[in-house]
Protein backbone atom coordinates (compact mmCIF):
# COMPACT_ATOMS: atom_id res chain seq x y z
CA UNK A 1 0.00 0.00 0.00
CA UNK A 2 2.84 2.34 0.51
CA UNK A 3 4.53 2.11 -2.36
CA UNK A 4 2.60 5.31 -3.57
CA UNK A 5 4.67 7.16 -1.09
CA UNK A 6 8.16 5.76 -1.41
CA UNK A 7 8.99 3.81 -4.36
CA UNK A 8 9.70 0.22 -4.59
CA UNK A 9 12.99 1.08 -4.96
CA UNK A 10 13.81 2.67 -1.39
CA UNK A 11 11.34 -0.16 -0.08
CA UNK A 12 13.96 -3.09 -1.27
CA UNK A 13 16.50 -0.80 0.17
CA UNK A 14 14.37 -0.79 3.75
CA UNK A 15 14.09 -4.60 3.18
CA UNK A 16 17.71 -5.18 2.73
CA UNK A 17 18.58 -3.36 6.04
CA UNK A 18 16.59 -5.18 7.53
CA UNK A 19 17.63 -8.76 6.99
CA UNK A 20 21.22 -7.34 7.44
CA UNK A 21 20.30 -5.95 10.42
CA UNK A 22 18.22 -8.38 12.48
CA UNK A 23 17.25 -6.74 15.86
CA UNK A 24 20.02 -8.23 18.23
CA UNK A 25 18.64 -9.40 21.64
CA UNK A 26 22.09 -7.68 23.38
CA UNK A 27 24.12 -5.24 22.98
CA UNK A 28 27.99 -4.52 21.57
CA UNK A 29 28.77 -4.93 25.12
CA UNK A 30 26.62 -8.11 25.49
CA UNK A 31 24.64 -6.45 28.00
CA UNK A 32 20.70 -7.82 28.32
CA UNK A 33 17.88 -5.28 27.17
CA UNK A 34 16.81 -2.73 29.75
CA UNK A 35 14.41 -4.75 31.98
CA UNK A 36 11.19 -2.62 32.62
CA UNK A 37 8.82 -3.18 34.77
CA UNK A 38 5.59 -5.30 33.41
CA UNK A 39 2.83 -2.90 34.46
CA UNK A 40 4.75 -0.34 32.40
CA UNK A 41 4.77 -2.95 28.82
CA UNK A 42 2.11 -2.31 26.96
CA UNK A 43 -0.75 -4.91 26.19
CA UNK A 44 -3.65 -5.38 24.09
CA UNK A 45 -7.43 -3.81 24.40
CA UNK A 46 -9.66 -6.65 24.38
CA UNK A 47 -10.41 -6.18 20.79
CA UNK A 48 -7.50 -6.15 19.73
CA UNK A 49 -6.92 -9.85 22.39
CA UNK A 50 -9.68 -10.83 19.69
CA UNK A 51 -7.89 -9.93 16.85
CA UNK A 52 -4.98 -11.85 17.83
CA UNK A 53 -7.42 -15.04 18.12
CA UNK A 54 -8.36 -15.21 14.83
CA UNK A 55 -4.86 -15.55 13.15
CA UNK A 56 -6.51 -15.71 9.50
CA UNK A 57 -8.39 -13.35 8.20
CA UNK A 58 -9.55 -13.62 4.28
CA UNK A 59 -9.37 -10.60 2.02
CA UNK A 60 -12.21 -10.29 -0.60
CA UNK A 61 -11.19 -7.55 -3.36
CA UNK A 62 -14.35 -7.34 -6.05
CA UNK A 63 -15.61 -4.54 -8.04
CA UNK A 64 -15.69 -2.74 -11.43
CA UNK A 65 -12.06 -3.70 -11.47
CA UNK A 66 -13.33 -7.45 -11.78
CA UNK A 67 -14.96 -6.62 -14.68
CA UNK A 68 -12.13 -4.51 -16.26
CA UNK A 69 -9.19 -6.43 -15.23
CA UNK A 70 -7.27 -3.63 -14.40
CA UNK A 71 -5.77 -3.22 -10.69
CA UNK A 72 -6.93 0.55 -9.47
CA UNK A 73 -9.81 1.85 -11.78
CA UNK A 74 -10.03 5.46 -12.52
CA UNK A 75 -13.28 6.59 -11.41
CA UNK A 76 -14.67 6.59 -14.74
CA UNK A 77 -16.10 2.97 -15.12
CA UNK A 78 -19.54 2.48 -15.83
CA UNK A 79 -21.92 0.55 -13.27
CA UNK A 80 -23.22 -0.94 -15.94
CA UNK A 81 -20.43 -3.14 -15.99
CA UNK A 82 -21.21 -4.50 -12.55
CA UNK A 83 -22.73 -7.70 -13.35
CA UNK A 84 -21.75 -10.74 -11.16
CA UNK A 85 -24.84 -12.92 -11.90
CA UNK A 86 -23.83 -15.80 -9.82
CA UNK A 87 -22.80 -13.92 -7.16
CA UNK A 88 -23.14 -16.24 -4.20
CA UNK A 89 -21.57 -14.88 -0.53
CA UNK A 90 -21.76 -18.10 1.11
CA UNK A 91 -19.33 -19.74 -1.45
CA UNK A 92 -16.84 -17.54 -0.15
CA UNK A 93 -17.68 -17.48 4.00
CA UNK A 94 -17.63 -21.79 2.95
CA UNK A 95 -14.08 -21.53 1.62
CA UNK A 96 -12.86 -18.85 4.27
CA UNK A 97 -14.47 -21.33 7.39
CA UNK A 98 -12.93 -24.77 5.60
CA UNK A 99 -9.39 -23.11 5.23
CA UNK A 100 -9.29 -22.31 8.95
CA UNK A 101 -10.16 -18.51 8.51
CA UNK A 102 -12.00 -17.19 11.92
CA UNK A 103 -12.66 -13.11 9.80
CA UNK A 104 -13.51 -11.89 6.04
CA UNK A 105 -12.78 -8.15 5.13
CA UNK A 106 -14.72 -6.89 2.01
CA UNK A 107 -13.67 -4.33 -0.58
CA UNK A 108 -17.06 -2.43 0.23
CA UNK A 109 -15.21 0.47 -2.06
CA UNK A 110 -12.04 0.63 -3.77
CA UNK A 111 -10.40 3.72 -4.97
CA UNK A 112 -12.55 4.07 -8.05
CA UNK A 113 -15.16 5.05 -5.86
CA UNK A 114 -17.61 2.22 -6.92
CA UNK A 115 -19.73 0.93 -3.96
CA UNK A 116 -21.02 -2.34 -3.06
CA UNK A 117 -23.76 -1.50 -1.38
CA UNK A 118 -26.75 0.90 -1.99
CA UNK A 119 -25.42 4.21 -0.86
CA UNK A 120 -27.20 7.07 -0.36
CA UNK A 121 -24.23 9.15 -0.48
CA UNK A 122 -23.59 8.85 -4.52
CA UNK A 123 -25.04 7.06 -7.39
CA UNK A 124 -21.86 5.49 -8.03
CA UNK A 125 -23.19 1.91 -6.57
CA UNK A 126 -24.98 -1.18 -7.36
CA UNK A 127 -27.97 0.92 -7.55
CA UNK A 128 -27.08 1.75 -11.17
CA UNK A 129 -25.81 -1.46 -11.89
CA UNK A 130 -27.99 -4.32 -13.52
CA UNK A 131 -27.01 -6.84 -10.67
CA UNK A 132 -30.55 -7.64 -9.09
CA UNK A 133 -32.49 -4.92 -11.16
CA UNK A 134 -30.50 -2.18 -9.17
CA UNK A 135 -31.61 -3.71 -5.86
CA UNK A 136 -28.62 -5.95 -4.87
CA UNK A 137 -26.37 -5.54 -1.70
CA UNK A 138 -23.16 -7.28 -2.17
CA UNK A 139 -22.56 -5.79 1.48
CA UNK A 140 -25.42 -7.12 2.91
CA UNK A 141 -24.86 -10.82 1.30
CA UNK A 142 -21.24 -10.19 2.46
CA UNK A 143 -22.18 -10.08 6.17
CA UNK A 144 -25.10 -12.83 5.95
CA UNK A 145 -23.10 -15.08 4.80
CA UNK A 146 -20.56 -14.40 7.19
CA UNK A 147 -22.27 -14.56 10.18
CA UNK A 148 -24.32 -17.61 8.88
CA UNK A 149 -20.66 -19.66 8.67
CA UNK A 150 -19.50 -18.69 12.18
CA UNK A 151 -17.25 -15.51 10.91
CA UNK A 152 -16.46 -11.79 11.50
CA UNK A 153 -17.26 -9.54 9.02
CA UNK A 154 -15.18 -6.82 8.10
CA UNK A 155 -14.62 -3.61 5.98
CA UNK A 156 -12.88 -2.10 3.61
CA UNK A 157 -13.76 1.88 2.57
CA UNK A 158 -10.90 3.48 0.12
CA UNK A 159 -10.11 6.94 1.37
CA UNK A 160 -8.75 7.69 -1.95
CA UNK A 161 -12.13 7.86 -3.73
CA UNK A 162 -11.01 8.74 -8.04
CA UNK A 163 -14.81 9.17 -8.92
CA UNK A 164 -16.19 11.17 -6.24
CA UNK A 165 -15.46 14.92 -7.26
CA UNK A 166 -15.32 16.44 -3.67
CA UNK A 167 -12.49 14.27 -3.32
CA UNK A 168 -9.65 16.80 -2.83
CA UNK A 169 -11.92 19.31 -1.04
CA UNK A 170 -11.31 18.34 1.56
CA UNK A 171 -13.64 19.06 4.44
CA UNK A 172 -16.71 18.16 1.90
CA UNK A 173 -15.14 14.84 1.30
CA UNK A 174 -14.45 13.88 5.48
CA UNK A 175 -17.98 14.78 5.79
CA UNK A 176 -19.17 12.55 2.38
CA UNK A 177 -16.41 9.98 3.67
CA UNK A 178 -17.96 9.88 7.45
CA UNK A 179 -21.24 9.68 5.37
CA UNK A 180 -20.37 6.26 4.13
CA UNK A 181 -18.74 4.72 6.74
CA UNK A 182 -21.30 5.58 9.03
CA UNK A 183 -23.85 3.96 6.71
CA UNK A 184 -21.57 0.79 6.54
CA UNK A 185 -21.18 0.90 10.58
CA UNK A 186 -24.96 1.31 11.11
CA UNK A 187 -26.36 -1.01 9.19
CA UNK A 188 -25.10 -4.00 8.71
CA UNK A 189 -24.63 -5.08 12.66
CA UNK A 190 -21.09 -6.16 14.40
CA UNK A 191 -18.17 -5.22 12.53
CA UNK A 192 -14.77 -6.64 13.41
CA UNK A 193 -12.54 -4.68 11.40
CA UNK A 194 -12.23 -1.55 9.43
CA UNK A 195 -9.77 -1.40 7.08
CA UNK A 196 -8.06 2.07 5.84
CA UNK A 197 -5.43 1.32 3.01
CA UNK A 198 -2.47 4.09 2.38
CA UNK A 199 -3.20 5.39 -0.93
CA UNK A 200 -3.73 8.55 -1.13
CA UNK A 201 -3.74 9.61 -4.65
CA UNK A 202 -5.25 12.60 -6.67
CA UNK A 203 -8.78 13.07 -7.08
CA UNK A 204 -10.99 13.65 -10.67
CA UNK A 205 -9.78 17.49 -10.13
CA UNK A 206 -6.39 16.54 -9.35
CA UNK A 207 -6.32 17.81 -6.14
CA UNK A 208 -5.01 16.07 -2.69
CA UNK A 209 -7.49 14.78 -0.20
CA UNK A 210 -6.37 15.93 3.78
CA UNK A 211 -7.72 13.05 5.38
CA UNK A 212 -9.61 13.59 8.50
CA UNK A 213 -8.02 10.75 10.62
CA UNK A 214 -9.07 11.26 14.11
CA UNK A 215 -12.70 11.93 13.46
CA UNK A 216 -12.65 8.77 11.36
CA UNK A 217 -11.56 6.96 14.04
CA UNK A 218 -13.74 8.73 16.61
CA UNK A 219 -16.49 7.39 14.11
CA UNK A 220 -15.53 3.92 14.23
CA UNK A 221 -14.83 3.80 18.36
CA UNK A 222 -18.40 5.46 18.40
CA UNK A 223 -20.36 3.25 15.82
CA UNK A 224 -18.13 -0.33 16.47
CA UNK A 225 -16.58 -0.36 19.22
CA UNK A 226 -15.60 -3.92 19.29
CA UNK A 227 -13.90 -3.30 15.57
CA UNK A 228 -10.36 -3.29 15.62
CA UNK A 229 -9.25 -0.34 13.41
CA UNK A 230 -6.17 -0.99 10.55
CA UNK A 231 -4.15 1.29 9.12
CA UNK A 232 -0.19 1.57 7.55
CA UNK A 233 0.13 2.90 11.10
CA UNK A 234 -2.50 1.97 12.89
CA UNK A 235 -4.25 2.62 15.57
CA UNK A 236 -5.38 -0.94 17.15
CA UNK A 237 -3.59 -3.00 14.02
CA UNK A 238 -0.36 -1.88 11.60
CA UNK A 239 0.60 -2.72 8.42
CA UNK A 240 3.85 -4.79 8.37
CA UNK A 241 5.43 -2.92 6.04
CA UNK A 242 5.62 -5.73 2.61
CA UNK A 243 2.65 -6.78 0.73
CA UNK A 244 4.05 -10.02 0.64
CA UNK A 245 2.28 -11.99 3.29
CA UNK A 246 5.55 -12.16 6.06
CA UNK A 247 6.60 -10.94 8.72
CA UNK A 248 10.15 -11.02 9.69
CA UNK A 249 11.36 -12.93 12.92
CA UNK A 250 11.93 -10.05 15.09
CA UNK A 251 8.62 -8.53 15.66
CA UNK A 252 7.17 -6.49 18.54
CA UNK A 253 3.78 -6.09 18.76
CA UNK A 254 4.77 -2.81 20.55
CA UNK A 255 5.26 0.22 18.86
CA UNK A 256 6.77 3.95 19.74
CA UNK A 257 4.44 5.91 18.31
CA UNK A 258 6.82 9.06 17.41
CA UNK A 259 8.83 6.69 15.43
CA UNK A 260 5.41 5.68 13.32
CA UNK A 261 4.14 9.40 13.34
CA UNK A 262 0.32 9.90 12.45
CA UNK A 263 1.29 11.56 8.49
CA UNK A 264 1.57 7.67 7.39
CA UNK A 265 4.51 5.99 5.81
CA UNK A 266 6.31 8.41 4.04
CA UNK A 267 10.12 6.60 4.78
CA UNK A 268 12.10 3.64 4.81
CA UNK A 269 12.83 3.88 8.56
CA UNK A 270 9.18 4.20 9.76
CA UNK A 271 8.75 1.41 6.74
CA UNK A 272 11.02 -0.49 9.21
CA UNK A 273 9.35 0.66 12.58
CA UNK A 274 6.24 -0.72 11.43
CA UNK A 275 8.22 -4.17 10.51
CA UNK A 276 9.68 -4.70 13.50
CA UNK A 277 8.06 -3.13 16.01
CA UNK A 278 9.76 -1.44 19.19
CA UNK A 279 10.51 -3.43 22.61
CA UNK A 280 9.85 -0.49 24.46
CA UNK A 281 7.04 1.11 22.56
CA UNK A 282 4.34 2.59 24.67
CA UNK A 283 1.49 0.94 22.37
CA UNK A 284 -0.15 -2.43 21.35
CA UNK A 285 -0.36 -2.14 17.69
CA UNK A 286 0.54 -5.48 16.24
CA UNK A 287 1.31 -6.65 12.67
CA UNK A 288 -0.96 -7.73 9.62
CA UNK A 289 0.80 -9.07 6.78
CA UNK A 290 -1.71 -8.88 3.44
CA UNK A 291 -0.79 -11.09 0.30
CA UNK A 292 -3.36 -11.99 -2.70
CA UNK A 293 -3.47 -15.60 -3.56
CA UNK A 294 -3.02 -14.38 -7.35
CA UNK A 295 -0.13 -12.06 -8.69
CA UNK A 296 -3.12 -9.29 -8.58
CA UNK A 297 -5.69 -8.41 -5.85
CA UNK A 298 -8.54 -8.95 -8.35
CA UNK A 299 -9.17 -11.63 -10.74
CA UNK A 300 -8.29 -11.87 -14.21
CA UNK A 301 -8.85 -14.84 -16.26
CA UNK A 302 -5.06 -14.46 -17.40
CA UNK A 303 -3.71 -15.57 -13.47
CA UNK A 304 -6.31 -18.35 -13.45
CA UNK A 305 -2.67 -20.86 -13.60
CA UNK A 306 -0.76 -18.30 -11.24
CA UNK A 307 -2.88 -18.83 -7.98
CA UNK A 308 -0.08 -20.09 -5.02
CA UNK A 309 0.37 -23.13 -4.10
CA UNK A 310 -0.50 -25.09 -0.82
CA UNK A 311 3.06 -25.51 0.38
CA UNK A 312 3.44 -21.44 -0.52
CA UNK A 313 0.31 -20.71 1.53
CA UNK A 314 1.25 -22.90 4.48
CA UNK A 315 5.29 -20.87 4.02
CA UNK A 316 3.27 -17.61 4.13
CA UNK A 317 1.07 -18.77 7.29
CA UNK A 318 4.46 -19.93 9.27
CA UNK A 319 6.05 -16.68 7.93
CA UNK A 320 3.14 -14.67 9.52
CA UNK A 321 0.91 -15.96 11.93
CA UNK A 322 4.16 -17.82 13.16
CA UNK A 323 6.21 -14.49 13.43
CA UNK A 324 3.50 -13.01 15.98
CA UNK A 325 1.76 -11.23 13.20
CA UNK A 326 -2.01 -11.84 11.70
CA UNK A 327 -2.32 -13.36 8.23
CA UNK A 328 -4.88 -11.81 5.99
CA UNK A 329 -4.93 -13.30 2.49
CA UNK A 330 -6.97 -11.88 -0.46
CA UNK A 331 -9.37 -14.61 -2.96
CA UNK A 332 -10.90 -12.57 -5.12
CA UNK A 333 -14.33 -13.47 -6.92
CA UNK A 334 -14.86 -14.08 -10.34
CA UNK A 335 -16.57 -11.58 -12.62
CA UNK A 336 -19.56 -14.60 -11.72
CA UNK A 337 -19.26 -13.37 -8.56
CA UNK A 338 -17.68 -16.89 -7.14
CA UNK A 339 -14.56 -17.81 -6.38
CA UNK A 340 -12.60 -19.54 -9.01
CA UNK A 341 -12.70 -23.60 -8.44
CA UNK A 342 -8.61 -23.38 -8.17
CA UNK A 343 -8.50 -20.67 -5.60
CA UNK A 344 -11.27 -22.59 -3.34
CA UNK A 345 -9.18 -26.13 -3.70
CA UNK A 346 -6.36 -24.32 -2.49
CA UNK A 347 -7.91 -23.08 0.37
CA UNK A 348 -9.34 -26.35 1.54
CA UNK A 349 -5.97 -28.45 1.39
CA UNK A 350 -4.24 -25.22 2.97
CA UNK A 351 -6.64 -25.36 5.85
CA UNK A 352 -6.59 -28.94 5.99
CA UNK A 353 -2.01 -29.22 6.15
CA UNK A 354 -2.57 -26.53 8.48
CA UNK A 355 -5.22 -28.78 10.91
CA UNK A 356 -2.80 -31.72 10.22
CA UNK A 357 -0.14 -30.19 11.08
CA UNK A 358 -1.33 -28.85 14.52
CA UNK A 359 -3.36 -31.79 15.31
CA UNK A 360 -1.29 -33.47 17.82
CA UNK A 361 0.47 -31.57 20.23
CA UNK A 362 3.67 -34.27 21.36
CA UNK A 363 4.01 -32.14 24.23
CA UNK A 364 0.29 -32.86 25.91
CA UNK A 365 0.77 -34.84 28.62
CA UNK A 366 4.78 -34.28 29.18
CA UNK A 367 6.37 -33.61 32.99
CA UNK A 368 7.00 -30.16 33.50
CA UNK A 369 9.91 -28.50 35.62
CA UNK A 370 11.21 -24.86 35.27
CA UNK A 371 14.17 -23.23 36.53
CA UNK A 372 12.13 -21.15 39.04
CA UNK A 373 8.50 -20.48 39.42
CA UNK A 374 6.73 -17.12 40.24
CA UNK A 375 3.62 -18.63 42.17
CA UNK A 376 1.74 -21.83 42.39
CA UNK A 377 -0.61 -20.43 39.79
CA UNK A 378 2.15 -19.97 37.49
CA UNK A 379 3.85 -23.14 37.65
CA UNK A 380 5.52 -25.03 34.74
CA UNK A 381 2.69 -27.09 33.72
CA UNK A 382 0.47 -24.32 32.82
CA UNK A 383 2.16 -24.68 28.92
CA UNK A 384 0.43 -27.45 28.02
CA UNK A 385 -3.17 -26.91 29.91
CA UNK A 386 -4.31 -25.45 26.55
CA UNK A 387 -5.76 -22.14 28.60
CA UNK A 388 -4.10 -19.33 26.01
CA UNK A 389 -4.38 -17.20 29.33
CA UNK A 390 -2.56 -19.29 31.64
CA UNK A 391 0.98 -19.44 31.60
CA UNK A 392 4.49 -20.35 33.45
CA UNK A 393 6.08 -17.05 34.73
CA UNK A 394 9.62 -17.08 36.32
CA UNK A 395 10.41 -15.51 39.75
CA UNK A 396 13.17 -13.38 38.18
CA UNK A 397 13.32 -11.25 34.71
CA UNK A 398 16.36 -13.55 33.24
CA UNK A 399 19.37 -12.31 31.99
CA UNK A 400 22.48 -14.34 29.88
CA UNK A 401 24.06 -15.51 33.12
CA UNK A 402 20.33 -16.42 34.78
CA UNK A 403 18.42 -17.38 32.09
CA UNK A 404 15.23 -18.95 32.80
CA UNK A 405 14.02 -22.02 32.10
CA UNK A 406 11.39 -24.81 31.34
CA UNK A 407 11.75 -28.49 30.74
CA UNK A 408 8.92 -30.68 28.86
CA UNK A 409 9.85 -34.96 29.28
CA UNK A 410 7.55 -36.36 27.14
CA UNK A 411 7.62 -39.74 28.52
CA UNK A 412 8.60 -41.62 25.31
CA UNK A 413 10.74 -40.36 22.74
CA UNK A 414 9.09 -38.51 19.94
CA UNK A 415 10.12 -37.44 16.03
CA UNK A 416 9.12 -33.90 15.82
CA UNK A 417 9.77 -31.10 12.95
CA UNK A 418 7.90 -27.77 14.12
CA UNK A 419 7.91 -26.40 17.88
CA UNK A 420 5.72 -23.96 18.97
CA UNK A 421 5.96 -21.10 21.23
CA UNK A 422 3.10 -19.01 22.75
CA UNK A 423 3.92 -15.30 25.00
CA UNK A 424 0.08 -15.13 27.38
CA UNK A 425 -0.22 -11.95 25.68
CA UNK A 426 -2.93 -10.21 27.71
CA UNK A 427 0.39 -9.84 30.13
CA UNK A 428 2.23 -8.12 27.59
CA UNK A 429 4.87 -9.35 25.17
CA UNK A 430 8.67 -10.04 26.91
CA UNK A 431 11.14 -12.51 25.59
CA UNK A 432 13.75 -10.72 23.39
CA UNK A 433 15.78 -14.11 22.94
CA UNK A 434 15.11 -17.79 23.28
CA UNK A 435 16.62 -21.46 22.16
CA UNK A 436 14.74 -24.44 22.06
CA UNK A 437 17.01 -27.75 23.21
CA UNK A 438 15.59 -31.16 22.67
CA UNK A 439 17.49 -34.57 24.34
CA UNK A 440 18.77 -36.68 21.83
CA UNK A 441 19.90 -39.95 22.88
CA UNK A 442 20.51 -38.48 26.33
CA UNK A 443 22.48 -35.29 25.55
CA UNK A 444 21.04 -31.83 24.55
CA UNK A 445 21.11 -30.32 21.32
CA UNK A 446 19.72 -26.77 19.84
CA UNK A 447 17.27 -27.53 17.64
CA UNK A 448 16.40 -23.61 17.07
CA UNK A 449 16.62 -20.03 18.27
CA UNK A 450 15.02 -16.74 17.79
CA UNK A 451 14.24 -13.20 19.67
CA UNK A 452 10.89 -12.43 19.53
CA UNK A 453 7.82 -14.84 20.60
CA UNK A 454 4.49 -12.79 20.92
CA UNK A 455 1.58 -14.38 20.12
CA UNK A 456 2.89 -17.27 17.89
CA UNK A 457 6.54 -18.28 16.81
CA UNK A 458 6.83 -21.45 14.82
CA UNK A 459 9.76 -22.82 14.36
CA UNK A 460 10.71 -25.51 11.74
CA UNK A 461 13.21 -27.67 13.19
CA UNK A 462 15.02 -30.52 10.86
CA UNK A 463 13.25 -33.80 12.04
CA UNK A 464 15.03 -35.36 15.09
CA UNK A 465 13.50 -37.82 17.86
CA UNK A 466 13.82 -36.13 21.46
CA UNK A 467 12.62 -37.10 24.77
CA UNK A 468 12.69 -34.03 26.21
CA UNK A 469 12.43 -30.36 25.06
CA UNK A 470 13.72 -27.73 26.95
CA UNK A 471 12.97 -23.61 26.35
CA UNK A 472 15.96 -21.21 27.91
CA UNK A 473 14.77 -17.64 27.89
CA UNK A 474 18.15 -15.67 28.34
CA UNK A 475 16.49 -12.17 28.03
CA UNK A 476 13.49 -10.66 28.25
CA UNK A 477 12.29 -7.43 29.35
CA UNK A 478 9.98 -8.84 32.07
CA UNK A 479 9.69 -11.78 33.74
CA UNK A 480 8.34 -14.04 30.12
CA UNK A 481 4.69 -15.79 30.64
CA UNK A 482 4.95 -18.81 28.74
CA UNK A 483 1.28 -19.67 27.65
CA UNK A 484 2.00 -22.39 25.80
CA UNK A 485 4.34 -24.87 24.17
CA UNK A 486 3.47 -27.49 21.44
CA UNK A 487 5.25 -29.99 19.49
CA UNK A 488 4.64 -31.47 16.59
CA UNK A 489 5.40 -34.50 14.32
CA UNK A 490 6.02 -34.51 10.67
CA UNK A 491 3.09 -34.64 8.36
CA UNK A 492 4.28 -37.83 6.94
CA UNK A 493 5.04 -39.50 10.30
CA UNK A 494 1.59 -38.23 11.66
CA UNK A 495 -1.50 -40.57 12.15
C1 LIG B 1 -3.46 -1.00 -1.37
C2 LIG B 1 -4.32 -0.78 -2.61
O1 LIG B 1 -3.76 0.26 -3.41
C3 LIG B 1 -4.37 -2.09 -3.35
O2 LIG B 1 -5.13 -1.98 -4.53
C4 LIG B 1 -4.94 -3.14 -2.43
O3 LIG B 1 -6.28 -2.81 -2.10
C5 LIG B 1 -4.10 -3.25 -1.17
C6 LIG B 1 -4.60 -4.25 -0.18
O4 LIG B 1 -4.01 -1.99 -0.54
O5 LIG B 1 -3.29 0.15 -0.66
Amino acid sequence: MSDKHISRRELLAAGAALSASRLLPFDALGQAPRSTAAADRARPSPRQLAWHRSELTMFVHFTVNTFTGKEWGDGTESPAIFRPEKLDARQWARTARAGGFRRMILTAKHHDGFCLWPTDTTDHSVRSSPWRDGKGDVVREFVDACRAEGLGAGLYLSPWDRHERSYGDSPRYNDFYVRQLTELLTRYGPIVETWFDGANGEGPNGRHQQYDWPRIHRTVRELQPGAVIFSDIGPDVRWIGNEQGFAPDTNWCSVDPASVPALGVSSPAIVRSLQQGDPLGTVWRPGEADVSIRPGWFWRHEEDEKVRSVGNLVGLYFASVGHNAGFLLNVPPTTDGLFHETDVARIRQFGERIAATFATNLAAGSSARASTTAARTREAGRVTDRDPDSFWMPARTPTPDAPAWIELSLGAPAKIDCVSLQEAIAEGQHVAYYRVLGRVGGSWRTLSWGTTIGARKLDRVDPVTVDAVRLEIPSAFSAPRIASIGLYAPLTDAK
